[in-house]
């Protein structure tokens, strides 16, 4: 029998970094669940029991609910009680949000949607993409009464309610977090509420769609502005010749003062990207968004020009790179400001630059291509004169700090502060 032909509890349209672990703890708690992809590799992938994305604990998991008959894929969209969206919302030119897989989603669940069904968007969304959803389902399907574009009862309830799991704990914080159910309107949040609590330990948090959305996105501007802070206070500090660590940990000494860690700037697909959709929407309103935006960018420039800098100054010496990835203990370089200054660095030096990252087995394409090498921490330390810690991995952190003596360190992460 086809996908198409069988009814499942849930469809989850996007097997990607969230959809996936998503859709798998949701068929641990018994239901039947559909994964939806237009990747026909992921897939196969997941129907074999297999992953196509690192996360821990999640192997195990997908293998067992497959096994068990409670999760499979699919490339068209079932028949289901239950429609989740987690699609990618990328940043289009102009740092303007690309919403275009959410609505392709909604065109594709629209043709299996039956009274009496609840469709859940969890992508971070720009405000008003949940109207938006309800808009396109109401021109889609006349025949259902979609809220806000009828009178009385609605036939399909509609919410957003945004994932919240940081990558490498996604398994338990999609069991422990607590979820802001943002309900078209309040029979909505009833029902998606009722949804999550069947597998969610956290509370659920009934509110508006537009305030769920913005909930979304200010949790990870937040922590951009608040490690802008910190980042901007790590120049001053250079500038002054003090050690930023010990000023953040005595300042942070005080009953009411908490500021993030520094770093090389921020990376990954959500903090450096998510402040964004807030500043598009309200470009006049959002000075100190934006602006946090750029110091952390501007950080990672710092960084690299730092580090040609210190090359310059040192034509005998070769520099060791520590990490490549967006945070520790990670194999992932999205938006990762390492790599990009490691980028800066190889394209004048590459010959002198010898780059450290356990968590890859080859350089990325764009560092392969020239002349630096993907070498152990030993050989590292062995060969070179410089070191720039830009990930502080635990092999790093569990290395003897001896290993940068006689060496001049520039440690953006203050691993050895
Ligand atoms: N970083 C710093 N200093 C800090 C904390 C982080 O420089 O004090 C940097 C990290 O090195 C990294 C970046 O920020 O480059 C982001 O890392 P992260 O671990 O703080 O967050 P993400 O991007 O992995 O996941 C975030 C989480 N959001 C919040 O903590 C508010 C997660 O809960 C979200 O679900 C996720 O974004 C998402 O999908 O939106």
């Amino acid at each position: 029998m086809s996908t198409s032909s069988q009814r499942y509890d849930v469809a989850m349209i996007g097997l990607g970094y969230i959809g996936l672990p998503t859709a798998a703890v949701i068929a641990r708690s018994g239901l039947r669940v559909c994964g939806v992809d237009i990747n026909r590799t992921t897939v196969d992938t997941v129907n074999a029991g297999r992953i196509h994305t690192e996360e821990k604990d999640l192997d195990a998991l997908v293998r067992d609910v497959v096994e068990r008959g409670l999760l499979s894929a699919s490339t068209e969209a079932p028949e289901a009680d239950t429609f989740l969206i987690a699609v990618p919302t990328p940043l289009a030119q102009g740092n303007r949000p690309d919403i275009s897989h959410v609505l392709s989603a909604v065109e594709l669940i629209a043709p299996r949607l039956r009274s009496g069904n609840c469709v859940i968007l969890e992508s971070t969304s720009p405000i008003g993409t949940t109207e938006k959803v309800a808009a396109m389902l109401a021109e889609l399907r006349p025949d259902l009464c979609i809220p806000g574009h009828c009178q009385g009862d609605h036939d399909v309830h509609i919410a957003y309610c945004p994932e919240r799991v940081l990558p490498g704990q996604i398994i338990a914080e999609l069991v422990s977090n607590d979820r802001v159910i943002g309900g078209l309107t309040p029979s909505c949040s009833e029902r998606a509420g009722a949804f999550y609590r069947g597998f969610v330990e956290g509370a659920c948090l009934p509110t508006s769609a537009g305030a769920a959305e913005m909930v979304k996105l200010s949790e990870n501007s937040f922590r951009d502005v608040n490690i802008a802070f910190a980042n901007e206070l790590s120049m001053i500090a250079e500038d002054n010749g003090i050690d930023v660590w010990d000023v953040i940990r005595l300042a942070n000494r005080h009953p009411r003062v908490n500021i993030l860690q520094p770093g090389p700037g921020v990376g990954g697909h959500c903090i450096a990207v998510d402040p964004w959709f807030l500043a598009a929407g309200s470009p006049d309103l959002s000075p100190l968004i934006r602006t946090a935006r750029q110091v952390n960018d501007a950080k990672a420039t710092h960084v690299a020009e730092h580090l040609v800098s210190l090359l310059e100054a040192h034509p005998d010496k070769r520099l060791a790179i520590l990490g490549l990835t967006f945070k520790p203990n990670i194999d992932d370089i999205r938006e990762s400001p390492a790599l990009e200054i490691a980028e800066h660095v190889a394209a004048k030096f590459g010959h002198r630059t010898l780059v450290v990252e356990p968590y890859l087995d080859a350089l990325p394409q764009s560092l392969a291509r020239g002349e630096a090498k993907l070498v152990s921490l030993e050989e590292a330390v062995e060969k070179a004169g410089l070191i720039a810690v830009l990930v502080d991995h635990k092999p790093f952190r569990d290395a003897p700090r001896s290993i940068g003596e006689g060496k001049i360190v520039y440690d953006t992460r203050g691993m050895w502060a």
